[in-house]
């Protein structure tokens, strides 16, 4: 049995990766894939308690060094626990983030040092790397005002920053996308939803998944 295929998406926030993971998870089981959707932080129950700790505004000053240290501690848990055995199984997964987020968020956007990002990197997963990233890309005003017009329950740590950190953020991802063109596509996340999909879909087909199935 073949190794499945690791797919993740990027983005910053209200860039629309929860709803193009749907629509990939849906594309590619028509396309006879099984396919598992998951997501960073979490995708264990250990490392969604981690995801909580990380995300909640507490009194408590979490540096950008500790907030890395806890990101990969959650991605350990997760690459360990789901990620891998899904890819040795033979299942394709979707990630709705993973380390490209790190070099974003806490790499550009809090100014962590790129070399402890990468060694964490090496330790935690030196046998997993996305095979397609798709980042979508949109202006983080934009982001904002679709993330803002959504949350319920008050603005976790990321959705408190500003729209500089957030420009920070976005120039680390399109930089990231440059330097591994064949990795990355990079979707205009601003366009009308079914662009966007076409657009997901054809960066699918690239992955050579079976032959669509009969109805
Ligand atoms: N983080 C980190 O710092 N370091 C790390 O290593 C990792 C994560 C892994 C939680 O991530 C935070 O963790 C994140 C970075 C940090 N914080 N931020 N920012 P998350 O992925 O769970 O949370 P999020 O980025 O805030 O996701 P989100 O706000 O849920 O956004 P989304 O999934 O990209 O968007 P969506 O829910 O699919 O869409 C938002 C709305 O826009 C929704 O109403 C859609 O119907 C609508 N939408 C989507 N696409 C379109 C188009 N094309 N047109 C019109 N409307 C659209």
């Amino acid at each position: 049995m073949s190794r499945g295929r690791f797919i993740t998406l990027e983005g910053i926030e209200g860039a629309g990766k929860s709803t193009v993971a749907k629509f990939a998870v849906a594309w590619l089981g028509r396309h006879n894939v099984a396919v598992r959707l998951t997501r960073e932080p979490g995708g264990t129950p250990l490392a969604e308690r981690l995801r909580q700790m990380v995300l909640e505004r507490g009194t408590e000053t979490v540096s950008p060094a500790t907030e890395t240290l806890l990101m990969f501690a959650a991605r350990g848990l997760h690459v360990q626990n789901v990620i891998r055995p899904a890819l040795e199984r033979g299942e394709w997964v979707v990630c709705d983030r993973f380390t490209d987020a790190t070099r974003a968020y806490q790499g550009s956007g809090r100014g962590v040092d790129s070399s402890l990002i990468e060694t964490l990197a090496r330790v935690v997963h030196p046998d997993v790397q996305p095979d397609c990233t798709l980042l979508l890309d949109l202006p983080p005003a934009h982001g904002l005002i679709r993330a803002r017009s959504r949350a319920g329950g008050g603005a976790d740590r990321f959705e408190a920053e500003t729209v500089e950190f957030f420009e920070r953020v976005r120039a680390g991802y399109l930089e990231l996308a440059r330097r591994e063109p064949e990795r990355f596509h990079v979707i205009d996340a601003a366009a009308p939803l079914m662009e966007v999909e076409h657009r997901v879909a054809a960066a699918l087909a690239r992955l050579n998944p079976p032959a669509r199935a009969r109805k």
